[in-house]
């Protein structure tokens, strides 16, 4: 990498700082979890004693407590924090696979277009930005996100340099 250039995972990781500051007061903390929770369960009509509820609760609380681990003596992260906290905490799958057993509401082990829609209005993301989205995650064009296909590309919106992958895309479209 030269001089200057911006690193591209801290770019996508501060798209996802945007995205997931869900009441937009410059700072990520447990209440912007909860909310985006609550978007999940309310936009796939599961109740909150569900065990897939428990079982996403769980994982992003989890998730959470990694990235805190990653900074001294803060309950709140902001944008900078929650960049390098990312880089740093230890990779989980916990949150995929959960957002995964939530978004297959018809339990065929597989993510439909309708159902991979409901996701995208949960982080924002317009109807047509959706289906492209889920045309660039489908990486073997068989109509549909198998679990192989949505962890390995929330693996690689993590880890992955490059922009212009389909895991670049999962929160909507990143500008440059
Ligand atoms: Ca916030
Ligand atoms: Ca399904
Ligand atoms: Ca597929």
């Amino acid at each position: 990498m030269t001089d200057g250039a911006v690193d591209p995972i801290a770019v996508k990781l501060g798209h996802l700082f945007e995205a997931s500051d869900t009441d937009r007061d410059g700072s990520v903390d447990w209440s912007d979890y909860e909310r985006l929770i609550s978007r999940y369960l309310d936009g796939y009509g599961i109740g909150a004693e569900d065990p897939r509820a428990h079982a996403l609760r769980a994982a992003y609380q989890t998730y959470w407590s990694e990235l805190l681990r990653q900074v001294d003596g803060v309950d709140r992260l902001s944008k900078e924090q929650f960049v390098v906290a990312n880089q740093a905490a230890r990779a989980t799958e916990a949150v995929p696979q959960a957002i995964f057993d939530v978004m297959d509401t018809d339990g065929d082990d597989a993510i439909s277009k309708p159902e991979y829609k409901v996701f995208l209005e949960a982080w924002g993301v317009s109807d047509l930005e959706a289906l492209n989205v889920f045309l660039e995650l489908d990486t073997d064009d068989d109509g549909r996100i198998s679990r192989g296909e949505f962890i390995g590309a929330m693996r690689d919106f993590f880890t992955s340099p490059e922009l212009d992958s389909p895991a670049s895309l999962f929160f909507g479209h990143i500008e440059r």
